[in-house]
């Protein structure tokens, strides 16, 4: 613990989250890659996590937390409107999506976006220690590095980005562009998730800034900052013990039997999210099943999505939406006890979710586009016998490495319905061979080398 940290994390929220227990609340750590791939790193050193805690108003008391020194920020609920709801999820958020909703630009949440931005740099400067290191994570806290070279020549600093870096038509489009490739600019090293997205980033710097160079050297105000492809992942070796305990394996069997042991089960598992194309995939299972290409006798789709950003009125919308078709396909096919379509909207523990997993035949990841998607990446991961199929957007970052996946254009409706078709027919000899390829690309790039070789260049 200490203002002498040898290394800072900073993200909007901290790794923990509060929790109430009889009439006091604790801290537990939340669930997640992020934190897993971090604390052997962090443990070796004097480390500080700078972060929100989650609710409005006054921040807590600095805190240690399972090897990590959490350094609570505070938000306003104006902020919370403003910088968080507002600039960061009704700005940004779709902006950098390819634009699957209008992005909103106003001016009043770009100075509390600012703001925000200086008071995580403050921190981080006091914190750290002479020649440490500081990590920023992400799109809330683009202009952070810069503010922090500001306060602190001496330190290293890198930023990862964990959603898409758009192309230069849409970025174009914001009316602050030239402060937030500054922002970004004051790093050492940008790690994107795709090559794409770190060309889209220097192209618009060269456009856009004074900065000159290339994707390895790009030169401003007589700084260098390298921008590169990190692709984010799982712990492999988790999900892979999981996958293999009695419990799980227990817990499979009984969903198996629940859901009938001769259907094939179609999941999906996400955020409720517009971008990550729920709606899509039910639109190609209810044609599926209305052209009589399959049928309840033959398979079941079950969807689990994660409440998220509910206070958003495009995330409300999108709740309504799937929860129609929810109720239209199972009125439509549903025999009595049997209905085409489960869907829980919670969240659920590591257990449940890798059995599920587990027993999934397809899975389906549609996203209109997503940084990585690391739902992707976890169902190979569990997937030990090398059966299942993996359904997966092209626009997802994961299409990148599981080239061995069915690859869908989630735009293209009839296209996912026969890619559906092909994926509950494909023979467990191509299923093997698919998921084989798959399994060595993400063995061989889990969480902890993402980690590992992100701070070796960061210390380069
Ligand atoms: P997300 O948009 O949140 O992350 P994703 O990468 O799919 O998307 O991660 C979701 C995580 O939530 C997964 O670990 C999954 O297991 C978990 N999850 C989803 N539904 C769940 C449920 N019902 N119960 C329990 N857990 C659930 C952002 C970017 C992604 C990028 C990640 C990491 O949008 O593109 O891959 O960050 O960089």
């Amino acid at each position: 613990m200490s203002k002498n940290s040898k290394i800072v994390i900073v993200s909007n929220r901290l790794p923990v989250h509060r929790v109430k227990r009889n009439r006091s609340y604790a801290w537990e750590t939340s669930p997640g890659g992020l934190v897993a791939a971090l604390k052997p790193i962090l443990r070796q050193q004097p480390n500080t996590w700078v972060g929100w805690a989650g609710y409005p108003g006054a921040a807590p008391k600095p805190f240690e937390q399972e090897g990590i020194f959490n350094w609570p920020v505070p938000l306003s609920k104006d902020e919370v409107e403003n910088f968080y709801e507002g600039f960061s999820n009704r700005t940004l958020w779709p902006l950098y999506h390819d634009a699957v909703r209008p992005p909103e630009y106003r001016r009043r949440w770009w100075w509390p976006y600012v703001h925000v931005n200086r008071r995580f740099a403050e921190t981080a400067a006091e914190v750290v220690a002479r020649n440490g290191t500081v990590w920023v994570h992400d799109y809330h806290l683009q202009l952070a590095p810069a503010m922090i070279r500001q306060l602190r020549p001496d330190v290293r600093i890198g930023f990862f980005l964990h959603i898409p870096f758009p192309p230069q038509e849409l970025f174009a489009q914001m009316p602050w562009r030239r402060r937030v490739l500054e922002g970004l600019l004051g790093s050492d090293v940008i790690g994107f998730q795709t090559r794409l997205g770190a060309q889209n980033f220097v192209r618009l710097c060269r456009r856009f800034t004074d900065a000159h160079g290339t994707r390895d050297a790009l030169e401003f105000n007589g700084q260098v900052t390298k921008a590169a492809a990190y692709p984010i992942s799982v712990d492999v070796r988790r999900f892979e013990e999981l996958a293999e305990s009695p419990q799980v394996i227990r817990r499979c069997e009984e969903f198996r039997e629940k859901l009938g042991a001769s259907r094939k089960i179609i999941l999906g598992v996400d955020r409720l999210d517009y971008t990550k194309g729920i709606d899509i995939r039910f639109r190609a299972y209810q044609e599926l099943l209305r052209s009589g290409k399959a049928s309840l006798d033959q398979c079941v789709l079950v969807q689990v999505a994660i409440p998220s950003r509910e206070r958003v009125d495009a995330y409300r919308e999108l709740k309504a939406v799937v929860e129609q078709y929810v109720g239209e396909i199972n009125g439509e096919f549903a025999e009595l006890g049997r209905p085409p379509v489960h869907y829980l909207h919670r969240s659920l523990s590591a257990e449940e979710l890798v059995a599920l997993y587990r027993a999934a035949d397809v899975m389906l990841v549609t996203p209109f586009r997503d940084g990585m998607n690391l739902v992707a990446k976890e169902y190979v991961a569990t997937k030990t016998d090398n059966s299942g199929v993996l359904v997966l957007s092209e626009f997802a970052g994961s299409a990148k490495e599981l080239t061995s996946a069915l690859l869908v254009n989630p735009h293209d409706i009839d296209g996912l319905e026969s890619t559906l078709q092909t994926a509950l027919n494909m023979p467990r000899s191509e299923q093997s061979r698919r998921m084989r390829a798959m399994r060595r690309v993400v063995k061989r790039n889990d969480v902890f080398n993402w980690a590992n070789t992100f701070f070796e260049d960061l210390s380069a």
